[in-house]
């Protein structure tokens, strides 16, 4: 065999590599993608060439949970002909396994929103009690504001005059009966009377109001073990309580208690995208979700000290510039830079120029650790429960008792490492100017026109057809899909049709990227009734709400919009739906679910592991909708996620008598084209 036979041979079997200008929409993605395939760094990219999914497990129908199998219930080619006789050893049929399997993505996805929002709790308590000093009671306000929902008083009458109470009294008595949530066992969840009457009224005669949120998703690991529920309708009901647990319970108390403590998001400028690292800084990042240790790397940074030993180093200064939603923290309360989004991770260090990469929980890829090694950065891991075995990672864990020192502890580890950078660093120009801090209070004191706040004049658009309805669009990036692309379509779709959105998470990110998340963008994208509404309060035509656990927001500010009155009575009756078009992790299905419990019509995008399960699947998506009033979808294509959100929108506007809507703008491929352009 000659040389160049032998080569040919080696190069077949070199590892498939993907097209950067195929995978992202994203230029800064395109250009970082390019680099590293330079620099011989394998990403994510490049696997989800190489590896395909199991169709198996994306029908839903592969059960692992005993030790008998796996038993895999794979759709006949032709699909089910007649009787469907598919059945695991011990008689599972796919219903009942993709249920489960649905039902342990719930229970993952709600623990872990919810246990983040309890560590928050377990802070907010200390701060309460003075036992951790680098936290405080920041946001009163929205203290005294939430107190009542926990039945803790906020005045106290004294010699017949009816006085505040003292703030940090209040706060202890919120976090004792906030951090009761988790471990109650009987009874029902306090937040469960912030939804409307009517969806309240629904959900007790449903039995599905949550008894607690801790017992919830050992409910769904227990009936989902092996011989336990075997009723695929049953199974998606403890899915509600657990999902409910989740969105109403404990991503909305870790919303509340994150906001009094770090303060609630107001409208603020922000940055978006690699372009926000600069080549001659310290460049910092935060990747995770949790805001107890990245608002303290915020005050680490902007610390003279600090900022002065960065320089001793030869460092013109330092950035701090957060990766998925620990950055949506951070930057909607404080205006810090974002680098990127989920997908984009690994590509921010390969810029060469990120000193260090500091983590605490979920979406983070384990694959940073190696491509950390093609350059210099420094992975350093802080929570015990997400530590990195692979590379070479760093673990400086993070106690809140003495928060402020860790952080600056860590962000010192990252300047150490500047005068270690291998080569020079190459940081993409792309960056964009974005508002965002869209919290429930920030829009009602927005589109409220007036001193105080107030949902009516958002109402009195939508019933006077400005607005054609609400979408929430939110969630992850998703390396089979075009990163960036179905979120981005389908937004731009939305808006030629009147209908306002509201995002969280990295589907925020990606608007913020793509200019949507500027006042401006209304003139260019929106269809003339919302640029109207825009233009004149001086907003976006996107709502950046904030990160995942904040889409307890979307259900607060659509509770809002209920009270406001005029557009029925219930969630369910809004012109609104929900979307999330390139979702990829467990949280998503847990947020889809706790959203279709409280009426809402739910899509998703690219795959959802409920194909291979038909009855099942008529459950989730037909079903479901004469029980809750809201259901699931499942659509590839974001114009017909579109036509569909549009179509239900109509169909609510219908119900309410608002049916003088306007026909949906439809677009040729020169409108296509114009807008792409734009
Ligand atoms: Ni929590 S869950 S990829 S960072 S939105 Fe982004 Fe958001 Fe999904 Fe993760």
């Amino acid at each position: 065999m000659s040389a160049e036979d032998i080569q040919t041979k080696l190069d077949d079997k070199a590892p498939k590599k993907a097209d950067p200008k195929a995978v992202s929409v994203d230029v800064a993605t395109i250009q970082m993608l390019t680099k590293a395939q330079a620099d011989g760094c394998e990403t994510i990219f490049d696997r989800a060439v190489t590896m395909k999914p199991c169709n198996i497990g994306e029908q839903g129908t592969c059960c692992k949970m005993c030790a008998q199998g796996p038993c895999r219930l794979p759709l006949p080619k032709k699909g089910v002909e007649g009787m469907d006789t598919r059945r695991g050893l011990c008689g599972a049929t796919p219903e009942t396994i993709a249920a489960r399997n649905f039902a342990r993505m719930v229970a993952a996805g709600s623990a872990a929103h919810s246990d983040h929002s309890k560590g928050v709790a377990k802070v907010f308590l200390a701060a309460a009690r003075k036992e951790a000093p680098d936290y405080q009671i920041k946001d009163t306000e929205k203290l005294l504001e939430i107190a009542p929902h926990f039945g803790v008083p906020t005045t106290v009458v004294k010699d017949g005059v009816e006085t505040q109470r003292d703030i940090y009294e209040i706060a202890v008595e919120v976090g004792e009966t906030a951090l009761a949530q988790w471990g109650q066992q009987e009874g029902e969840i306090l937040y469960a009377k912030r939804a409307p009457e009517a969806r309240y009224e629904l959900w007790k005669k449903l039995g599905v109001v949550p008894k607690g949120i801790d017992c919830e998703i050992v409910n769904i690991m227990h009936r989902t073990h092996m011989g336990c529920d075997q009723d695929y309708k049953n199974i998606i009901k403890q899915c509600s309580r657990a999902a409910l647990a989740d969105g109403w319970a404990g991503s909305m108390m870790g919303t509340d208690l994150q906001d009094v403590l770090f303060g609630t998001p107001y409208p603020i400028q922000g940055e978006i995208n690699l372009g926000v690292l600069k080549p001659d800084h310290v460049n910092v990042l935060v990747h995770g979700h949790e805001p107890l240790l990245s608002e303290m790397i915020v005050i680490a940074c902007q610390d003279p000290e600090m900022i002065e030993y960065a320089k001793s180093k030869g460092a013109k200064g330092l950035v701090l510039a957060g990766l998925c939603c620990t950055a949506n923290e951070i930057l909607v309360r404080h205006g810090m830079p974002v680098a990127g989004n989920y997908l984009q991770q690994e590509l921010a260090i390969v810029t060469g120029c990120v000193d260090a990469v500091i983590v605490d929980v979920q979406c983070i890829m384990e694959n940073i650790a190696n491509v950390a090694q093609c350059y210099h950065t420094k992975i350093i891991t802080t929570d015990p429960r997400a530590m990195i075995e692979s590379g070479d990672v760093m673990h400086i864990e993070f106690d809140e008792h003495h928060a402020l020192a860790d952080a600056k502890r860590i962000v010192k580890t990252a300047i150490d490492n500047y005068p270690n950078r291998k080569s020079e660093p190459m940081v993409p120009k792309a960056k964009e100017k974005m508002v965002v801090g869209f919290s429930a209070e920030a829009i009602s004191y927005h589109l409220g026109g007036s001193f105080r706040g107030s949902y009516v004049p958002l109402n009195d658009n939508i019933i006077n057809g400005r607005i054609r309805g609400i979408a929430g669009v939110v969630g992850c990036n998703n390396a089979r899909s075009v990163h960036d692309s179905v979120s981005l379509t389908l937004i731009k779709e939305l808006l030629k049709n009147d209908i306002i959105v509201l995002t969280t998470g990295c589907s925020a990110m990606a608007c913020g990227k793509a200019g949507l998340l500027s006042p401006e963008s209304a003139k260019v994208f929106c269809g003339p009734g919302l640029a109207e509404v825009c233009e004149t309060v001086g907003i976006p035509p996107v709502l950046h709400m904030g990160a995942c656990v904040d889409n307890s927001r979307i259900l607060v500010a659509a509770t809002e919009v209920v009270k406001a009155g005029g557009l029925g009575k219930d969630l369910s009756d809004l012109p609104a739906a929900g979307c999330a078009p390139e979702w990829m992790s467990e949280k998503a299905i847990a947020i889809g679910h706790y959203f279709v419990a409280s009426g809402v019509y739910t899509i998703f995008g690219g795959s959802l592991p409920v194909t291979g399960a038909p009855r099942f699947m008529k459950h989730l998506f037909e079903e479901l909708e004469d029980i809750y009033g809201g259901k699931w979808d499942l659509v590839v294509d974001p114009y017909e996620m579109a036509r569909r959100i549009i179509a239900h929108i109509d169909k609510k506007r219908k119900a309410l008598g608002l049916d003088k809507a306007r026909e949906r703008v439809l677009m040729d491929m020169a409108d296509r084209q114009k807008l792409e352009a734009a």
